[in-house]
């Protein structure tokens, strides 16, 4: 069984955790794309936000219906979040941001009742490991960086808020103790840690078997 075949049964699966009249936060990557067919399929009258502009019209054009999550009109909850995950850890710790889009996902995370992650049996690790994907303020880029320490810029595009691309590389024990220290150093907008309390549900395919961990 291919990883791209568990990604898709995995996204299946979380599918089905959607409910009529939900607002529904869409995650982004390679998972994800197998969600939104999968979300379409269902037939349900949802409102969407994505969590970047690749998923944003992927989802459009499969007839999703897209919200913008700017600004004081936008809701200030979701009802559900899916989204995927570069690690989970045993606790249930994320690394995500290989597709650096780990900012506007860790806050569709936050603000959704329900964040459900979706993912390969191949994400499960026995603990995270880096580089830890960050999001920095261009302004006193250098400065950041020096903080930061052990960091490498990513030569990828800027975020669509503006944010500097980078990968810190340094190794850690406790992803808790790095994500507190990352969140207090200036200039970091985000990173890519998203603590086990933030997720409700781990849906992993292992071969053609669907394992759901609930967090909560
Ligand atoms: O970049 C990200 O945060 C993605 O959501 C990543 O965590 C999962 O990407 P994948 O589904 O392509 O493996």
């Amino acid at each position: 069984m291919s990883l791209d075949t568990e990604k898709r049964l995995a996204a299946e699966a979380a599918a089905r955790f959607v409910e009529d009249g939900m607002l529904v936060g869409l995650g982004t990557g390679s998972t994800v794309a197998y969600l939104l067919p999968a979300l379409a399929a269902r037939a349900l009258d949802l409102r969407c936000i994505a969590t970047s502009p690749d998923t944003e019209q992927a989802a459009r054009e499969l007839g999703l219906k897209v919200e913008s999550f700017h600004g004081t009109d936008a809701a200030p909850r979701l009802d559900i979040a899916i989204d995927g995950a570069d690690q989970v850890s045993p606790s249930g710790w994320l690394m995500k941001g290989g597709g650096a889009a780990h900012t506007r996902e860790k806050v569709v995370a936050a603000a959704a009742d329900r964040f459900v992650v979706i993912v390969s049996s191949d994400k499960l690790v026995e603990r995270l490991t880096p580089p830890v994907p960050l999001e920095l303020l261009a302004y006193g880029l250098a400065a950041t960086l020096r903080h930061i320490g052990d960091v490498m810029l990513r030569d990828v595009p800027r975020s669509p808020d503006g944010g500097v691309i980078a990968d810190y590389r340094g190794d850690f024990d406790d992803p808790g103790e790095l994500a507190a220290r990352l969140s207090a150093t200036v200039g970091v907008v985000e990173h890519g840690l998203f603590p086990a309390a933030m997720v409700s549900d781990v849906v992993v395919a292992r071969g053609e078997q669907i394992e759901i961990r609930n967090l909560r």
